[in-house]
C-alpha cells in the first residue's frame, strides 16, 4: 500500500487550509457537502486520521475510531433528512473503484431515485458502457 500523502485534498479540509461546506463534525469524522454533486444530496464524511482507503481504514483504525466514523455517517444521513426516503452510501477504493481522493471517505448520496446498476455508475455525469451512467 503506497504511504498517505499528507497533502491530499482532504487532509488539507480536516486541517482547516482549504475551505468546506460543513455538514457535521465530531471527534472521530467531518462530513461536508462534496463540490461536484451527482445528486440533489451528495455529502462526504471522512475520518479523522490517516487513512487511504477502506481496507486501510478497516486494518488500521482503533475500535472507538472505526464505531464512530460509521456512527457519525448514519447520524448525518439521518439528521440531512434521508432516512425516509432513503440514500446510498459508496466508498471507492483504488483505480477500478474510481478512487481519487486518497483519504478514505463515505459519501452519501440520496434525494433523487436512485438505479440498481451500481458497476455502471458514472463520473461528472459522462455515460459509461453501453446504456450510459446512474445521471442517464
Ligand atoms: P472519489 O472518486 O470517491 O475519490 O471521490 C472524490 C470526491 O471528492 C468527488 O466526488 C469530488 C470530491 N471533491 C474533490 N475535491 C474536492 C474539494 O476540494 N472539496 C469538496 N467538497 N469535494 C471535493
Amino acid at each position: 500500500m503506497p504511504a498517505y500523502d499528507r497533502n491530499n485534498i482532504f487532509a488539507r479540509i480536516l486541517r482547516g487550509e482549504l475551505p468546506c461546506k460543513k455538514v457535521y463534525e465530531d471527534a472521530f469524522a467531518l462530513a461536508f457537502h462534496d463540490i461536484h454533486p451527482q445528486a440533489p444530496v451528495h455529502v462526504l464524511v471522512i475520518p479523522k486520521g490517516e487513512y487511504i482507503s477502506q481496507a486501510d481504514f478497516c486494518a488500521q483504525a482503533p475500535a472507538e475510531l472505526l464505531v464512530g466514523f460509521w456512527r457519525a455517517v448514519a447520524k448525518v444521513a439521518h439528521d440531512i433528512g434521508l432516512e425516509a426516503e432513503g440514500y446510498r452510501i459508496t466508498a471507492n477504493h483504488g483505480p477500478n473503484g474510481g478512487q481519487l481522493v486518497m483519504h478514505f471517505h463515505v459519501h452519501i448520496i440520496g434525494g433523487r431515485q436512485m438505479s440498481h446498476r451500481m458497476g455502471n455508475m458514472a463520473r461528472n455525469g459522462e455515460p459509461r458502457g453501453e446504456r450510459g451512467g446512474e445521471q442517464q
